[in-house]
């Protein structure tokens, strides 16, 4: 096979850059190693930045997203007993919008097949050649058959442990990660959501998030122990546990019901440098990772794609390589952004091991700050609605 993009991954990444690159005529094959079904049974991200649905309506799949995301302009934080609300218009004039990725998924998939998209899933040994070169190719297995796809460039969006970033030699990758001392334990009920708005809620217990993917459809999570198994918390005590680190104002309002999906998401901060390396260039998870705190996972992988369809259109199609040439740098600037508010909100608002009285004053001290600071809640509200690409 014969392709200009050789894309590893439909996860959002990998479908958003191919549907990109078809609006301006520019074919691509996208490789899965799951099924169809089994991506989009992945329950995660949940709050869109207003540049990432820019990216999806310029892609041509916003239309449902605009009919059923729900446009919030303001976040609330919680601090043991007491919450306040940070207004995103008072400082920033882009609001967020509240869409899962599953429905980003889906609509990227229906994209991909109503402009007649290549997409080959479970595909087995994905392997990149000659990515130095300026002739690459991909190998892979498709019911135990090898193929081959030579192409003009790769983009690797096969997430943290895909084989993308691995064909970049050890020697030549940087790598920094941060591993953190708990995980998140998620739920998803079909239970009216406690407010209109996500609660970020830190307590002496622990941490806890509200959110929802629809009225009738609401998203929790609470810090969890890091060996904990899902399959090990009855839905009565994680609804105990949540209760538990919500003002109680907000608990008394929880409406809780069975879980129709419970999952532990370990979290940590990562980033390899470079994103590029000969033809292969990086995109989203395969190449950085961030706590879900600040919801900046989708969103940092939609400003890569960002980056680097503007970056393929100019070398391909007027033979421009200077963004190309740049991509790693550019897109880096933007994720260490990320990094740096998704580990910041992540310190602040859990309960660490060993955490001394006095740094709990800290973290007291902080939110109080947060809570009564104009510039500190403009700071706040133009890293959560996403800073510009
Ligand atoms: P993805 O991991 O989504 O997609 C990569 C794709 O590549 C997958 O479909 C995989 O099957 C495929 N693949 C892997 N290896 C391959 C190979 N060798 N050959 C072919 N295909 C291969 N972000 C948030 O903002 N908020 C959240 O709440 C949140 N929760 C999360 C929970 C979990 C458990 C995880 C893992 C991530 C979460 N994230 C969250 C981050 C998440 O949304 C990612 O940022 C987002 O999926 C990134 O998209 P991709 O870069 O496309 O990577
Ligand atoms: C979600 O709705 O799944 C969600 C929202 C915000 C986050 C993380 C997850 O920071």
């Amino acid at each position: 096979m014969k392709t200009t993009v050789a894309i590893i991954g439909a996860g959002p990444s990998g479908l958003l850059l191919s549907q990109l690159l078809a609006t301006r005529g520019i074919d691509s094959i996208v490789l899965e190693r799951q099924s169809k079904a089994h991506v989009l049974g992945r329950i995660r991200a949940g709050v869109l930045e207003s540049g990432t649905v820019d990216l999806l309506r310029q892609a041509g799949c916003a239309d449902r997203l605009t009919r059923e995301g729900q446009v919030h302009d303001g976040v609330v934080l919680a601090d043991g007993d007491t919450q306040f609300r940070i207004n995103f218009s008072d400082h920033i004039d882009r609001p967020v919008v509240v869409y899962g990725q599953t429905e980003v998924t889906r609509d990227l998939f229906d994209a991909r097949a109503a402009s007649g998209g290549h997409l080959i899933f479970e595909v087995g040994n994905v392997a990149i050649h000659d990515a130095k070169t300026d002739a690459p190719y991909v190998t892979f297995e498709k019911d135990g058959k090898p193929d081959r796809i030579d192409c003009a460039y790769v983009a690797g969006c096969d997430g943290f442990h895909g084989v993308s970033r691995k064909t970049i030699p050890a020697d030549i990758r940087r790598e920094y990660e941060k591993t953190y001392p708990f995980g998140w334990l998620g739920v998803l009920s079909e239970t009216p959501p406690v407010h209109d708005e996500l609660i970020y809620a830190s307590s002496d217990t622990g941490f806890a998030l509200c959110s929802m993917r629809h009225a009738t459809l609401s998203r929790y999570y609470i810090q969890c122990d890091i060996n904990d198994r899902a399959e090990d918390w009855a839905d009565d005590a994680f609804w105990t546990a949540l209760k538990q680190n919500l003002p109680p104002e907000t608990a008394a309002k929880l409406i809780t019901g069975p879980s129709i999906e419970k999952s532990i998401a370990p979290l940590r901060s990562f980033v390899t440098e470079p994103m590029q390396w000969g033809r292969l260039f990086l995109c989203g998870d395969a190449a950085h990772i961030v706590p879900p705190t600040g919801a900046k996972g989708l969103n940092t992988a939609a400003s890569d794609v960002h980056y680097l369809f503007h970056a393929l259109q100019d070398q391909i199609l007027n033979g421009d390589s200077q963004a190309l040439d740049h991509y790693s740098e550019t897109a880096l600037a933007r994720v260490w952004k990320a990094e740096r508010f998704s580990w910041w909100l992540t310190s602040l608002m859990h309960q660490f091991p060993q955490q001394s009285a006095f740094d709990q004053r800290m973290r007291r001290a902080e939110l109080d700050f947060l809570r009564s600071n104009t510039a500190a809640q403009s700071v706040f509200a133009q890293n959560y609605v996403g800073l510009p690409y």
